[in-house]
């Protein structure tokens, strides 16, 4: 099936695949990184259930995230009551194609039910109660996904994008206090021995956040709490074209913290944007929507280019980054469609909407296969 897709992609049907030079690579990602990095992408319970997205997820990736059905919304959606069955599926699957699992996230501030921090009146549950319940979820999830997973985004998204704060006020800090993140990581550890810990957040490729970083992950070694890599979600928009630099200096600088890297959440938005980052939207309100007809052939090269290049980075420190997951697989289904600005036709992935592989696609193979 999947050599029947690479073959098709030479079709003339869309205006992406004509402006390819040369044939699309073939062969799969996994075969080409394999040895260097794990390659991964998050993928729906829905997208799993289509058997073509699921044939194209078990060839291309070694490595899957659940898109949502790990967050503690869909895992403890009321108080004690845990709901495994969706994401068990994922273990399922995983395993019977040979596949590892990350698990995606333990502790939030979205997607996570309000009681877990806050009481009834919406104000913050004591510190005690706070602790109670974020050790009661943790041991409950990464002791049933024990052996389950290969490691866990311990803590999603708790540093600050403002310039003079450090964390971000979660309901989670607000109830138990900074050392929440530490203690979340505590639990995970103790819960999953074996289980790699990872601080998962976006914009940790620009400085102040990676200053803020490299701040917490010294905080958790001097305190002796297992940190195994810094998570980079690496949203990342085409019109920001130092983004690939500034990734750059930021992978050497975790790597010198002495924590490996994680690409976690790879796209590139190729539409226009006012602000950046994964939290923005009011700015965005009317934000245009310049390709619902099809993505030009310029922009797909373009992106195809920032693509290269980005995989040229990760194949610079052999060892450091050991895993770059994209957010998605094909681009209809992508999140971007909808954020900033709902409802708009977006391309940030290596697949089109008919699970045609793009020139992004040829382009990273073809960095994957030099020597
Ligand atoms: O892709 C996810 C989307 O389906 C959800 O609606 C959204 C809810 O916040 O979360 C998206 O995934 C996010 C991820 O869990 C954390 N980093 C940012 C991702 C994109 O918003």
């Amino acid at each position: 099936m999947l050599a029947a897709l690479v073959a098709t992609s030479l079709g003339p049907i869309r205006a992406v695949g004509q402006a390819v030079e040369s044939p699309p690579a073939s062969g799969t990602l996994r075969q080409a990184a394999k040895g260097r990095f794990l390659i991964g992408a998050a993928v729906s319970a829905r997208g799993l259930a289509d058997p073509r997205v699921a044939d194209l997820v078990a060839a291309q990736y070694d490595v899957l995230t659940a898109e949502n059905e790990f967050k503690p919304a869909s895992l403890q959606r009321q108080p004690g009551r845990f709901e495994f069955a969706t994401a068990d599926r994922f273990v399922e699957f995983t395993r019977a194609h040979g596949m590892k699992l990350v698990g995606h996230t333990l502790c939030w501030h979205s997607q996570s039910p309000p009681w877990i921090f806050r009481g009834p009146d919406g104000k913050p549950l004591a510190r005690e109660e706070g602790l109670k319940n974020l050790k009661a979820h943790i041991d409950a999830v990464a002791g049933h996904f024990r052996g389950k997973v290969v490691g866990w985004d311990v803590v999603n998204e708790a540093i600050s994008d403002a310039k003079d704060e450090y964390l971000r006020k979660t309901p989670g800090l607000r109830s138990i206090g900074d050392d929440y993140i530490a203690r979340a990581f505590e639990f995970a550890h103790a819960a999953d021995p074996d289980a790699e810990l990872y601080y998962n957040d976006y914009s940790n490729e620009n400085p102040v956040k990676r200053e803020k970083t490299i701040r917490l992950v010294r905080d958790l070694k001097a305190k002796g709490v297992r940190i195994d890599a810094v998570g980079m979600q690496c949203h990342l928009i085409l019109s920001d074209s130092n983004a690939i630099d500034r990734l750059d200096e930021s992978i050497a600088a975790y790597a010198a913290e002495g924590v490996k890297v994680a690409i976690t959440e790879l796209d590139v938005d190729v539409l226009p944007r006012r602000g950046r980052g994964a939290d923005i939207g009011a700015l965005e309100k009317d934000g245009a929507n310049p390709y619902k007809d099809g993505l030009p052939p310029e922009v797909a090269e373009a992106q195809a280019r920032f693509y290269a290049r980005l995989f040229q980075v990760v194949l610079k420190r052999p060892g450091v980054v050991n895993r770059v997951t994209f957010w998605g697989t094909q681009d209809g289904t992508s999140w971007l469609n909808n954020f900033p600005v709902p409802r708009r036709t977006n391309y940030p992935l290596l697949w089109d909407r008919a699970l045609k592989p793009k020139p992004a696609f040829a382009a990273v193979m073809d960095v994957l296969g030099r020597p």
